[in-house]
């Protein structure tokens, strides 16, 4: 699947481990908790089958495509920061974590999706391999562990990166930390970039991938990954970990998109924190001057390596304000496990809300589909759907931004969102200028909260009754027929 059938898409973020045990398992109630460190640094008992099994949760939920956590086979032993049961350290890239099936069942679930309308995205590595406790690389008995990096030559020389700022060292050295630094590939060796670009082609054939989201980008120079992205044949989209729009726009030059990253921290800071909305503003003006196309961009509230959104604020209608925006902004939403369940990653420990607590085993929700954040998820991704193709490739237009207040227009919808959360009892009356863009008497329905109408007055304006929660506003009588709002 290419950039361009992306577009339109929108992803659910999954840890294989952590979504679904198959119905079978033995130990239903592993990792339930998310109390017990060393519990949650192991394997809780999610597989494929377990995907394949509650792919009409993600189905009803409303996405159609699905990124999951790394397939490969990791190392057995246990290491100070447990097992590599996420998938990033990987042992011999060329089989299956055997802890989530069969590579027939990894078959299966790339056609169990595809068979529900729903694309599978895989996440890779290339910069590195895992870990071995009280190890360092690269001695010839360290190296003969890999498959199939199993020379010395296929690893930089070890160090670690302590300057952050120095981008060959970014590259060149170990991420991970000095008590368990991850070996780090070497592609400016050509037979070890080629044996990484034989394999990804490899993987996304064999399984039928639509997509591949990549690891740790900016570790690892960029040349590599215009061959890279090429033999993988399908969208991809990088992870670089950055706030800095300069920075990491210059990698859509060499595959199609990257998460949002940037734009993460700014969500963050004005719904989460806060902060002023004109950041929004800067944030979207930014993205704009420096990528090449940020209607590619993964946009994200939270995920496995920062904080649950709820961990910082635990409003759900601030939540649900921060959704909306993500949900039909610019680029495409990408909502990682658990933020339907109201998931916290559990806030009053230490590092809590972050890695490893905000990787809960998403069972202990019991999958319901009833929850008022599952429910509003729904609502929209149901309405995305109706939208025209256009919709996906236009850029959205500020509508109001003051302090509290972010709306916007992107073609006939209207979003409108604030920070205020539910405490505050605040309601404001603001007049919005609509520019031309609906007819006077135009009846818009808010399709969040169906009994309520806003009729586009004799200017063209419309009169918006804020509260703390977001609306989403659509010409009525265009959503004829779609059985939204039971029309
Ligand atoms: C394990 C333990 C942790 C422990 C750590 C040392 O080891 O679980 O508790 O703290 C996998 C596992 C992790 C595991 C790591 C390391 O491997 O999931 O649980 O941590 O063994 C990707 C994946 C991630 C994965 C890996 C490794 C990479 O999404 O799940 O982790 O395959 C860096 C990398 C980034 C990586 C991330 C975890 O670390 O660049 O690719 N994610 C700064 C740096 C970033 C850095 C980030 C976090 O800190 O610039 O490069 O990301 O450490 C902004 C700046 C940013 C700055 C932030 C903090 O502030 O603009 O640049 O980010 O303002
Ligand atoms: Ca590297």
């Amino acid at each position: 699947r290419t950039a361009n059938e992306w577009r339109q898409r929108t992803i659910y973020q999954l840890l294989t481990d952590r979504f679904a045990q198959p119905s079978n398992a033995k130990n239903q109630t592993l990792c339930e908790s998310n109390k017990v460190e060393y519990e949650v640094r192991r394997y809780c008992g999610g597989t494929f089958k377990g995907i394949i099994e509650n792919l009409d949760y993600i189905k009803n939920l409303g996405f159609d495509a699905i990124w999951i956590s790394p397939v490969v086979t990791q190392f057995e032993e246990e290491t100070q920061f447990g097992l590599g049961w996420h998938g990033y350290w990987a042992q011999n890239m060329y089989s299956i974590n055997p802890h989530f099936g069969t590579e027939q069942d990894l078959k299966n679930l790339v056609e169990a999706a595809h068979k529900k309308g729903i694309w599978v995205m895989v996440d890779v590595v290339a910069n590195h391999m895992g870990p071995q406790r009280g190890k360092k690389p690269k001695t010839e008995e360290y190296v003969k562990q890999y498959t199939p990096f199993n020379n010395t030559s296929n690893y930089h020389e070890y160090c670690n990166i302590h300057n952050w700022n120095d981008q060959n060292e970014v590259e060149y050295c170990s991420i991970g930390g000095e008590d368990l630094p991850l070996p780090d590939l070497d592609t400016e060796n050509p037979q070890t970039a080629s044996l990484l670009i034989d394999w990804i082609s490899s993987l996304v054939k064999t399984y039928n991938f639509d997509g591949i989201r990549i690891d740790t980008v900016k570790h690892v120079r960029k040349p590599f990954w215009a061959d890279f992205t090429k033999s993988a044949g399908v969208f991809s989209i990088g992870e670089v970990f950055d706030g800095n729009h300069g920075y990491v726009s210059d990698y859509q030059n060499y595959m199609d998109a990257l998460l949002g990253y940037p734009l993460y921290y700014t969500l963050n800071s004005v719904y989460a924190d806060g902060n002023s909305m004109y950041g929004i503003r800067d944030a979207l003006n930014q993205n704009r001057q420096s990528f090449k196309d940020t209607n590619l961009l993964g946009n994200f509230l939270d995920g496995h390596d920062v904080p649950r959104f709820l961990s910082k604020k635990s409003d759900q209608s601030i939540l649900r304000n921060a959704l909306a925006f993500i949900l039909l902004a610019d680029g495409i939403p990408v909502v990682y496990q658990g933020t339907e369940q109201n998931f916290n990653g559990n806030p009053t420990v230490s590092y809590g809300g972050n890695d490893p607590w905000n990787r809960e085993a998403l069972w202990s929700s019991k999958y319901s589909q009833s929850t008022p954040t599952y429910q509003f998820i729904s609502t929209i991704l149901t309405f995305r759907k109706l939208l025209p193709s256009k919709f996906f490739s236009e850029l959205s237009v500020e509508a109001w931004v003051d302090a509290n207040i972010y709306m916007f227009f992107k073609d006939r919808v209207m979003v409108v969102t604030s920070n205020y959360g539910k405490d505050s009892g605040v309601s404001r009356d603001i007049i919005v200028q609509g520019n031309g863009r609906w007819s006077p008497g135009t009846d818009m329905v808010n399709i969040l909260k169906c009994d309520e109408i806003v009729k586009v007055d004799v200017n063209g304006n419309l009169l918006i009754k804020l509260n703390q929660e977001p609306k989403v506003l659509y010409p009525m009588k265009e959503l004829n027929g779609s059985g939204l709002c039971k029309l």
